[in-house]
């Protein structure tokens, strides 16, 4: 927690809610300002580490804005849908009142910002650490694997045909580019459903990033090896120009966002469609878990080295959410919860060695389906279709006890659902556990 200098003496709380493409953020942003600001209805009125709050205020102030309003009405109108993907950055900013005893001396008022950005954006934490060699050796350890091999088998061709060393041919290297973004964006859809798509930023511009203006592309040649130290190449050569744009994507878009935005966090909430992993199968599992593992990697370095500094100098709680529970039966709810515990079982045990307080846990931002049971006790979903507005009634998948150690599981699809009708500012948004979510993150 932070004091605003000057200005004020109001406490400042910064959440990063993280996550990757589709994960639910800023879904999961919208429904926290709208409980916050219903904060004495509902379930977070029950949360006995929240009773102090008594009122919850949207601001406007933050720059740029988290668009509330526009959450607010795609989920509120009629028919509801769901908020725009995000295209950008931005920051939600509540004021909180604070009841105290007359003699305190503590604030009687909190800010809590929450930072949403493209989930895209997430995964170039791991370029930090790479070189241009390192990024060609690592993608290319994806790449000449199945899923990937065989969703882009003639551009993955192409890529590793070309001798680095060889002169550029500057309207091909762009082309392979646009090649290369469009694979990415193939990966990440379903049936494939993978997490690890780098760069973020090839399928995620920004306002100010034009990957034309300085393209690079990964050469799968094999003498871009990492070992025996940086590889040389002739000026206007593939590998000169790739590197060279290379590092100037990581050193000046990826590596700014990171320093500018994580050093003044307090804590994380990282959200992960495990559901939708899950019926993509194992391929995307272990894609996920491996994206995971790497965005997880900084808390556990050490205060020597910079992106350690930068993760743990004051992050002490983090929060991994399986999202989008409502899909599932009660019981299939509990379920995922301990799925999702057994699926980060090593990065939690990593992480609790190195005392961050970490929960994972299953949510639901805004709960799409309801119940129904028939006469003979079974019980099924209904919902709308989010594509057409159509009621859909169905059987979703039973989830097994336990995660496979091998991640061999696949799970039948499931609707994608319209937000409910009816959903009103005025009243806490029907969600699962974002009260637990918040305790957790709120606690003094
Ligand atoms: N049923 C259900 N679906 C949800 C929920 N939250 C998100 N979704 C679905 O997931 C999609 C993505 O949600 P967003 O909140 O936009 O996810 P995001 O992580 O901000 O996505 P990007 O900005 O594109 O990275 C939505 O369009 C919905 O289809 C939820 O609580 N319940
Ligand atoms: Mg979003």
């Amino acid at each position: 927690m932070v004091y605003l200098p000057f200005t004020s003496k109001i406490p400042v709380t910064r959440i990063g809610i993280t996550g990757l493409s589709q994960a639910g953020k800023s879904t999961l942003i919208t429904a926290v300002i709208n409980h916050l600001e219903n904060i004495r209805r509902g379930a977070l009125a029950k949360q006995t580490t929240l009773s102090g709050l008594t009122h919850g205020h949207w601001l406007r102030d933050a720059t740029p804005a988290f668009d509330y309003d526009a959450g607010l009405h795609a989920l509120t109108n009629s028919p509801p849908s769901w908020p725009n993907s995000t295209t950008d950055w931005s920051i939600a900013r509540i004021e909180l009142s604070i009841d105290r005893p007359w003699y305190s001396t503590k604030p009687r008022r909190r800010i809590i910002e929450l930072l949403d950005y493209p989930g895209e954006w997430l995964l170039d934490l791991c370029l930090l650490e790479w070189d241009y060699p390192t990024f060609c050796a690592q993608v290319w350890s994806w790449c000449s694997q199945a899923p990937r091999a065989a969703i882009a088998a003639d551009l993955i061709q192409t890529l590793a045909a070309i001798d680095p060393q060889a002169p550029v041919d500057a309207a091909y290297l762009l082309e392979l580019q646009q090649r290369w973004a469009a694979f990415l964006a193939d990966s990440r859809l379903p049936p494939y459903q993978l997490s690890r798509n780098l760069p973020g930023r090839f399928l995620l511009n920004g306002a100010h990033y034009h990957p034309e203006h300085q393209p690079f592309i990964p050469l799968f040649a094999l003498n871009l090896s990492s070992g025996g130290g940086a590889p040389k190449f002739p000026a206007h050569s593939w590998g000169a120009v790739c590197t060279q744009n290379y590092l100037a994507y990581r050193d000046h878009e990826a590596k700014p966002f990171f320093s500018r935005h994580f050093q003044s966090l307090d804590a994380q909430v990282i959200l992960i469609d495990l559901l939708g992993a899950m019926t993509a199968g194992s391929a995307a599992l272990k894609d996920m878990r491996a994206a995971l593992e790497g965005v997880l990697q900084p808390f556990t370095y050490g205060t020597d080295h910079w992106l350690g500094r930068l993760f743990r100098r004051k992050i002490r709680r983090v929060a991994v959410c399986a999202t989008k529970m409502d899909h599932l039966l009660p019981d299939d709810q509990k379920r995922l919860q301990s799925l999702a515990e057994s699926y980060l079982y090593d990065t939690v045990q990593r992480l609790a060695a190195e005392s961050i307080e970490l929960k994972v846990m299953a949510i639901a931002a805004v709960q799409a389906a309801r119940i129904q049971t028939e006469a003979n006790g079974e019980q099924s979903l209904i919902g709308r279709d989010k594509r057409t507005g159509q009621a859909v009634q169905f059987t979703p998948p039973a989830l097994p006890q336990t995660m496979p150690h091998n991640l061999n599981l696949k799970i039948g699809d499931l609707p994608q659902l319209a937000p409910p009708p009816g959903l009103d500012r005025a009243h806490p948004f029907p969600g699962r556990r974002i009260d637990q979510l918040l305790a957790f993150l709120l606690a003094d």
